[in-house]
């Protein structure tokens, strides 16, 4: 299947996804926090959080999988986006594809067929939302050209905003590709 009909843009909140494994914006120490990785943690329950403790933390850009305890999904990969503020952006937009892609392969190694995303770094980490998006999809879509064994990606964005600029983000690469 093409690249672009294996991904997909949805409204909506992260932890009631029913895909194989939803991705956590969390930061370094992997022990929880506000935003999504608040609400992925509340949703899992207290598993999570045991397990999390026992990683040893995470770099920026890269990822670690853990159960998923309560939630729908099978599996939480964890991710660290990068803090915008203070990175030249060509590095904060590498770090950010690298937590993207990273995300993606840990998922498919545990044997992950369908992975959701939530906005990396858009929150709390302060990242312009455009650009941001511009990111995930090109990286993803990258990723999944050359590594058939994710089958779809959902980017599950929290505002109607958010699922506008990642559905243009897909329609001008796509145009760009044609
Ligand atoms: N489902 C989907 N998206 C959500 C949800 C949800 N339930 N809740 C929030 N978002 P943020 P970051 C969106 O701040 O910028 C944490 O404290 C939100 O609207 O969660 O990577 C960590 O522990 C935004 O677009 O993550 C770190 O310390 C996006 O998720 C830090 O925040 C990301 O916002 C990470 O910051």
């Amino acid at each position: 299947m093409a690249v672009f009909d294996r991904m997909e843009v949805v409204e909506g909140d992260i932890t009631t996804e029913t895909v194989d494994a939803i991705v956590n914006a969390a930061n370094e120490t992997l022990m929880g926090g506000g935003g999504v990785d608040g609400a992925i943690h509340r949703a899992a329950g207290p598993g999570l959080r045991e397990e999390c403790e026992t990683l040893g933390g995470c770099l920026p850009g890269q990822a670690k999988v853990t159960g998923a305890y309560d939630l729908a999904a099978r599996w939480v990969v964890h991710t660290v986006g990068p803090v915008y503020e203070g990175l030249p952006p060509d590095d904060a937009d590498k770090l950010l594809g690298a937590a993207y892609v990273n995300a993606l392969r840990a998922a498919a190694e545990v044997g992950a067929r369908s992975v959701a995303f939530p906005a990396i770094s858009t929150g709390a980490y302060g990242f312009p939302t455009d650009q941001a998006a511009r990111v995930a999809i090109l990286s993803v879509a990258r990723a999944l050209e050359t590594d058939d064994r994710i089958e779809t990606v959902r980017f599950v964005c929290f505002s109607e905003d958010q699922a506008r600029l990642h559905r243009a983000a897909i329609a001008a690469l796509r145009q760009l590709s044609a």
